[in-house]
């Protein structure tokens, strides 16, 4: 089925970040958020504000059929980057740990809490390339293309590597 899960993308550039990254998936699953799927780590280069350390991204895939509403899923996130650490100074700037709710199977929205598909995902190598392994068929419920033909399309030359532990 192609809109049968929601996908998560996390984001760390600041300490331990692969730490941070393994923290918010049990984190997630602590919240009763049923997590199915993981990306690759993929190391990427900054976006948005560039004098920042590089990135840590990767995706996971969460069970569609979640007793939770879109916001009630988002304030678990938004929890679990409290927890983590995360206070607001900078927008976009460095961050422990960064978790943005990408899509709700195929739910449109835009409220003033939250816009779904999120608004930037389609623009993103660090967001399409970690999507694409979990989702390459799922179609962008607004843009109507496939993630595989988004990243395609993309114009995004910011550097998007996989990661090893050292
Ligand atoms: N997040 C941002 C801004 N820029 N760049 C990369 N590479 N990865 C991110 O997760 C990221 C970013 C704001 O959320
Ligand atoms: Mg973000
Ligand atoms: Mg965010």
């Amino acid at each position: 089925m192609l809109h049968a899960h929601l996908y998560v993308g996390l984001g760390s550039n600041l300490g331990d970040r692969a730490g941070h990254l393994l923290l918010a998936v049990r984190g997630m699953l602590a919240a009763g958020l049923c997590v199915t799927r993981l990306s690759s780590i993929y190391e990427t280069e900054p976006m948005d504000v560039l004098d920042q350390p590089p990135f840590l991204n990767m995706v996971a895939e969460l069970k569609g059929d979640t007793p939770f509403t879109p916001e009630q899923v988002l304030a678990r996130l938004l929890r679990i980057e409290y927890a983590l650490g995360r206070r607001r100074d900078r927008a976009k700037g460095p961050r422990t740990i960064d978790l943005d709710l990408l899509l709700y199977r195929d739910t449109q929205q835009e409220t003033e809490l939250l816009t779904l598909p999120h608004p930037r995902l389609h623009l993103r190598r660090f967001v399409l390339t970690p999507l694409a392994e979990l989702a390459p068929e799922v179609e962008h419920p607004k843009l109507k293309q496939t993630v595989q033909q988004l990243l395609a399309d993309l114009r995004d030359d910011a550097s998007v590597r996989l990661w090893q532990p050292e």
